[in-house]
């Protein structure tokens, strides 16, 4: 059931007049910029594989120029599109709290599209490239537009030629980048709120961030179509697309701060 209006208010009231704002986002945020999220089932081509399987440096290993076909052909998609109305009310945010910070799991880089001036890239970025044997340090970036490069055989590392180029993402048996998750715990001990929105709340350790907001006290608002593992114990649950939850949230906050001014010259 999508919520009414005194839901959102009722949220509006309790996050207005906060100062440091966290929003932790997963693919859900993306969805309707057209770009699927991470457990809808493959389509086309890829209908037979299991995302969860593709994702591991063992798999890239193994296989790589089905990994890059895959990652190339979700590199063009995140290139032809564009941020939602979630984006840019996340955007928005910075315009209403003096601090906004976006912990996310996206690789696809719509936030700093949108205006989020903050953003902690949790997984990496499809949108970036490295050499898979780290030649000359961790990262070692490969900028593909140098290369001749096609859709369907990773191409080998310019710099030491031995190993393959692969996408600057975080897959499953990695470690997250240690600033990046040490930025994201600090912040989730200590923001006034923590909104998660569009994330199915499986993939640790980003999984664990609102747990630590929650056992910090903190505000946990979800934003979510379904259920999670997070809805049992946010505070409020906004159960819709984010895409139409987020600017109705930023309208309620921005009706209540002009209420606000009325009163004061009154
Ligand atoms: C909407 C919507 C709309 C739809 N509006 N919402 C502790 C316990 C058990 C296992 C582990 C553990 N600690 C570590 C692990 C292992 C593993 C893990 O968590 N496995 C789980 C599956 C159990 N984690 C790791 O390996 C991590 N590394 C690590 O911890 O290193 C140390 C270590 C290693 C091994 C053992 C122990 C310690 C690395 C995780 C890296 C994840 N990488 C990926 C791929 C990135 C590149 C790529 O995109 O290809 O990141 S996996 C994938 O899942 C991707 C996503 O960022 C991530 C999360 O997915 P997300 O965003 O939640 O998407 P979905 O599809 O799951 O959900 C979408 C949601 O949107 C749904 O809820 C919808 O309802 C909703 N929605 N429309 C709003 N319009």
């Amino acid at each position: 059931m999508v919520p009414d209006n005194d839901i959102i208010r009722a949220v509006a009231e309790a996050i207005e007049g906060f100062r440091l704002v966290v929003v932790a986002s997963g693919a859900g945020t993306s969805k309707e910029s057209g770009v699927p999220t991470f457990r809808d089932a493959l389509e086309g081509l890829w209908a037979d594989f299991d995302p969860e399987e593709l994702a591991t440096p063992q798999a890239f290993q193994r296989n790589p120029d089905l990994v890059w076909s895959w990652y190339m052909e979700r590199y063009r998609k995140v290139q032809s599109v564009k941020p939602n109305p979630g984006h840019y009310a996340i955007a928005s945010l910075e315009e209403l709290y003096p601090q906004v910070t976006v912990l996310t799991q996206n690789v696809d880089g719509l936030h700093a599209v949108a205006g989020s001036t903050d953003v902690v890239e949790l997984h990496g970025s499809i949108r970036r490239f490295k050499c898979f044997a780290a030649c000359r340090g961790e990262p070692t970036r490969v900028d593909i537009a140098q290369l001749e490069v096609t859709e369907e055989k990773a191409p080998l590392c310019p710099y030491c030629a031995t190993a393959k180029v692969r996408p600057d993402v975080v897959w499953f048996g990695e470690l997250l980048p240690v600033a990046a998750l040490e930025r994201a715990r600090a912040l989730s001990e200590k923001c006034d709120v923590f909104v998660v929105v569009g994330t199915s709340g499986v993939v640790e350790p980003a999984a664990s961030l609102p747990r630590i907001a929650r056992a910090h006290g903190i505000t946990v608002i979800e934003i979510n179509p379904e259920e999670t593992l997070v809805s049992r114990y946010a505070d409020f649950c906004l159960r819709g697309p984010s895409g139409e939850m987020l600017p109705r949230l930023i309208q309620a906050l921005r009706a209540l701060r002009q209420g606000d001014h009325a009163e004061r010259a009154i």
